[in-house]
Parts: structure tokens; C-alpha cells; sequence
């Protein structure tokens, strides 16, 4: 197993931080985004190594079985964890072995799921040290001494990501086969769909100001501000220069399309300063869009934003409302009907047409089947459309996560905090009839209704009075 960093003082204990995901993801994956970097492990182990605190890297992605993970795990004082909710079921089968195979040895997590699920995180004996929140400001000073700090830490973030150093993708783990490495272009990213390799993916924000109750990101990610335009260009021209080309971005901010002049600035500079306008994945909401329909036109055209990532969720302004999405039918098909007229003037001009990347949730408690046969026909009128689907997930961290937890009525245990989109994670949802409904046995109910939709979105006038 090839072990990256620099070579060590023997006086310093060993070091290592263990990557996580799926067995074998990196070495003949799922599926692409199974193979996406870590930012968090990214920035926080630039931030060591720049303090002079080196740390080995392996990845659970990169075994095919634990017993190769138990022989690679040997021999090290110190092991380190970005724990999210879906891989707390790695690390703690991790930090189990770990300490069977190290007694002396010490385990420092942090991550998301530190912050959302910290009884989960407590419960774990071989967890010697659990950091809830941001971890930038607290990590060299924990790895130095983590003696010195409690079991359960509370970080600090930076105010701004202009604070954060521009990350060391070198210290992200190598793809793990021949046949993958072929085409991943480390350390930049392989290709998923949406657009042309080598990707180079990108934070640009942080936190999501809204409080849709299956996600409100911003009552567990503190404030802080964007980075700079500035910066998310000099650090893309960085990438081109030195690990280039450059085939396309995806911008990794759970909400890009928000903080308008932040986004006019982008709109001025990125087609000026970036060695190229590359295209790129990005994510929106359709209020917004119906807010600032110009600045988001402007965008699609000029900056060759032509993955619109957009969280529609559902057809159903019932189920809208039980999501506190903030977005109405009306909004999704603004926005529907705005991309599609801009794909077809594009196409036109012998352009390519962007397309949704469009997210969109099954199975939610108190949908009926009418509401869901309202979201695939949305789904159907959408012309030009990646479809996201997955059945809802009760999240720790999020409202309606936290209430169905306490309710007992969340599948989602410890051992499967897994994300495959098909998989049953409500007690009392009809999942059969969901999964019909997707093999397509409902067609008849989801098209009716579609050419009535089509005659009635062909005049646009009511739609325009929302800003
Ligand atoms: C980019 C992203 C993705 C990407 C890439 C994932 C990847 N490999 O990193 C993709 C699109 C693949 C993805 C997919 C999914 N994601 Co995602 N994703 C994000 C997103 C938008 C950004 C992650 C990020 O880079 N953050 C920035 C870094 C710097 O933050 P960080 O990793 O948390 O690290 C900080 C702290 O946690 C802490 N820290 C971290 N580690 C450590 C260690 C120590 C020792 C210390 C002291 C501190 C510390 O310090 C860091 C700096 O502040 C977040 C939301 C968000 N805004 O963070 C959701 C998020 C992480 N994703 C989430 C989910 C649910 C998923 C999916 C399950 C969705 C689905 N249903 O399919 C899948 C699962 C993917 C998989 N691999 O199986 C949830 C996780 C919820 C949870 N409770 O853990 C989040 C929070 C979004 C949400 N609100 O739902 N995701
Ligand atoms: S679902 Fe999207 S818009 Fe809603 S809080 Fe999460 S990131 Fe923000």
C-alpha cells in the first residue's frame, strides 16, 4: 500500500488520516460521484502540513476488504476522520479496529456528523476526541496536543473563506486501480456526465440560508463569508496551469445561485480572467431564479453555466409547503419554462443547451398519490433534464430528520446511514407503489393532465409578478 507525505522525524508520532467511503470506491467505484474529493480532508490537512504537521493518508475507498484495512491501519499513534453521517459507519468500524490493532493508538474526529448526531459519535468508546463544527481554526492546535482538549470540542470556522489557504489536492488520495487511474486525472477529478474532463470541483459558499426541514444546512454550518471571485479564478487557473487542462468545473456550494453581487461579479470576471469559461454544474432554486430571471439568464449564457443543478423537490405546492421550501409549482415551472427557452435560442445558434441537473424526492411522509404523480409529471415536461430521484431521507441535523428520528419512525440506522436513492427510509411509506410509479406503471395518471399543462405554461405573463 502506497503511503503519500514526506518523510517523517522519528520523534513524531504517526499520523494518519483515514479518508472515507465505500470499500473499493476508488478502486472500481459504483458510480462517479462515489469517486469526489473530500474538501474537508483537503483543506484541513493543507492547513497541517503547512504548520509542519505531516500526516499519512489511506482511504477506506481504496481497500476491498477490512482485513486488508486492519494490516494498513498498524503500526500509527494518531488516526484522524472527516465523519459525515454516511460514512459513520466506516469510521467507526475504523477507529474499532484501529484501536485492536493499536491500544496506545489515538482517535480525533470531526465532521458533520459530530455536529448533528454527537450522541452517536459519544457512544463510541474507541472516539477519543470528537470535534463538533468547523475544524480550521482548532486543527493544528488538536493534532499538536489533543491531551490538552476535552472529548468533545466545539470549533471555531474562519469568518470568511478568503481565510482559508488555497487546498493541496496532492494531499487527496490517488485513485486506487490501474484502470481507474487511467482516466481520474489526479488530482483533479474524472468526468460524471456533466461535463468534459479533467473536473476540477470547487467551494465557492458555504452555507445555504434557507430552512427546507429535510436539509437546513444553516442551523448546523455557522455563517461565514464567500471567497472572493477573485480567488475561485486565480485558483482555477492554478489548476489549469499546473494539472491542466481543465474540461469542466462543479461548483460543490450547496446553494451558488444566492448573494447577487457576488454573482454579478462573477458574471463580469469569470469569462474575462479564467484561462477558459469553462462549463459548470451549479446549484439553484427556482424562487430565486424567479427573482433575479435576468441575472440567472445572464449567467447561463455568458459564464456557460449548462449544468443547472436545481433542487425542485416536488410538483406538489402541498408538499412544498410540508418541506417549508419556500418555492411554489409556480416557480418550478418558471423556471423550467426560462432554461427551456434559453436551451432552444442557444440551440439555434448551433450552441449546446443547458440542461437540469434536477433533484427531486420521493416517498415524503404526507405525500399523497396524486402529489407525486404532479412531480413526475413535472419531470415529464421538462425537456432537457438529468433527473435526480431519490426516495426521502430523515437526516440527523435536519427538522423533519430530527422529528422522525424521535418518533421512531426513521429506517436510517447507525449500521446503513446509506444514501443509495431506492432504499426504504420511513417506516409507513408505500414504498411499492413508488417504485411502481417509477417502473412507469402510472403513466397513465402522470400524463394526464401534461398537454393541458403545456397549453396552459404557453403564456408566461402571469408568472412574471413575483420579484
Ligand atoms: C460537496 C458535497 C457533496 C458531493 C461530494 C462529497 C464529498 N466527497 O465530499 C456529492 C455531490 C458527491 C455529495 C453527495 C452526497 N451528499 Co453531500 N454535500 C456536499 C456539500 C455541499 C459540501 C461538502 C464540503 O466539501 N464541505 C466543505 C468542507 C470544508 O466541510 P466539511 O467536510 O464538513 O469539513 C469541515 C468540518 O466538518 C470540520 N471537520 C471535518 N473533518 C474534521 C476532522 C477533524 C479532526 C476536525 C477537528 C474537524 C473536521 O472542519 C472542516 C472545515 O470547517 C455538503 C454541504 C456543506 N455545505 O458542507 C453536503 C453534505 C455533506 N452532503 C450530504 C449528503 C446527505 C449527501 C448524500 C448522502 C446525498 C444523497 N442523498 O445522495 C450524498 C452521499 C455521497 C456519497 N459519497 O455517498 C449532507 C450530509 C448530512 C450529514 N448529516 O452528514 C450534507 C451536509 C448536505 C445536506 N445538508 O444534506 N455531497
Ligand atoms: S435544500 Fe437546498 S435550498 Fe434548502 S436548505 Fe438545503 S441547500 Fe438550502
Amino acid at each position: 500500500m502506497k503511503l503519500f507525505g514526506p518523510p517523517r522525524d522519528s520523534s513524531e508520532p504517526k499520523r494518519l488520516w483515514l479518508d472515507l467511503g465505500d470499500l473499493g470506491d476508488l478502486v472500481n467505484p459504483a458510480g462517479p460521484h462515489e469517486q469526489w474529493q473530500d474538501h474537508g480532508l483537503g483543506l484541513l490537512r493543507t492547513i497541517l502540513h503547512q504548520n509542519g504537521l505531516t500526516t499519512d493518508l489511506l482511504s477506506t475507498r481504496a481497500f476491498t476488504s477490512w482485513d486488508q484495512a486492519r494490516k494498513s491501519l498498524q503500526g500509527y499513534d494518531m488516526l484522524i476522520m472527516n465523519v459525515r453521517s454516511y460514512t459513520f459507519p466506516m469510521a467507526y468500524r475504523s477507529g474499532r479496529i484501529f484501536k485492536e490493532i493499536n491500544p496506545h493508538g489515538i482517535v480525533i474526529t470531526g465532521g458533520m456528523h459530530a455536529t448533528v448526531a454527537l450522541d452517536e459519535m459519544t457512544a463510541i468508546p474507541e472516539f477519543d476526541k470528537i470535534c463538533q463544527g468547523p475544524g480550521e481554526t482548532i486543527i493544528v492546535d488538536l493534532i499538536r496536543d489533543p491531551g490538552s482538549f476535552p472529548r468533545v470540542i466545539v470549533g471555531v470556522g474562519s469568518k470568511s473563506m478568503a481565510e482559508w489557504p488555497m487546498m493541496d489536492r496532492t494531499l487527496w488520495p490517488k485513485p486506487a486501480s490501474w484502470k481507474l487511474s487511467r482516466k481520474f486525472n489526479w488530482p483533479l477529478e474524472p468526468q460524471c456526465g456533466w461535463g468534459p474532463p479533467a473536473v476540477a470541483t470547487i467551494l465557492t459558499s458555504r452555507v445555504c440560508p434557507w430552512q427546507c426541514v429535510f436539509c437546513n444546512e444553516n442551523s448546523y454550518i455557522p455563517n461565514m463569508g464567500r471567497r472572493p471571485v477573485e480567488m475561485v479564478i486565480d485558483e482555477l487557473n492554478f489548476l489549469d496551469k499546473k494539472y491542466g487542462p481543465i474540461g469542466s468545473v462543479v461548483i460543490h456550494d450547496s446553494m451558488f445561485f444566492q448573494n447577487p453581487s457576488w454573482l454579478e461579479e462573477w458574471l463580469e470576471k469569470y469569462p474575462r480572467k479564467a484561462h477558459k469559461a469553462w462549463p459548470y454544474w451549479a446549484a439553484c432554486r427556482a424562487d430565486t431564479v424567479r427573482q433575479w430571471p435576468d441575472l440567472f439568464e445572464a449567467l447561463v449564457r455568458q459564464t456557460n453555466w449548462n449544468t443547472v443543478s436545481v433542487g425542485f423537490e416536488s410538483g406538489s405546492d402541498r408538499v412544498l409547503r410540508l418541506l417549508n421550501k419556500e418555492c411554489t409549482e409556480e416557480d418550478n415551472y418558471f423556471t423550467i419554462d426560462l432554461l427551456t427557452r434559453i436551451g432552444d435560442e442557444l440551440e439555434r445558434e448551433g450552441k449546446k443547451p443547458p440542461v437540469f441537473w434536477s433533484n427531486i424526492m420521493l416517498g415524503i411522509p404526507g405525500e399523497t398519490r396524486e402529489d407525486a404523480f404532479k412531480t413526475m409529471r413535472m419531470v415529464k415536461y421538462t425537456r432537457r433534464i438529468l433527473p435526480s430521484i431519490a426516495f426521502y431521507a430523515p437526516y440527523p441535523g435536519s427538522a423533519l430528520g430530527n422529528q422522525l428520528i424521535a418518533e421512531g419512525k426513521s429506517l436510517m440506522t447507525k449500521e446503513n446511514y446509506h444514501r443509495f436513492p431506492d432504499d426504504e427510509k420511513v417506516k409507513g411509506i408505500d414504498y411499492k407503489f413508488y417504485r411502481e410509479l417509477l417502473a412507469g406503471r402510472y403513466d397513465d395518471e402522470v400524463s394526464r393532465g401534461l398537454a393541458e399543462k403545456r397549453q396552459e405554461r404557453k403564456n408566461y405573463m402571469g408568472a412574471l409578478t413575483k420579484a
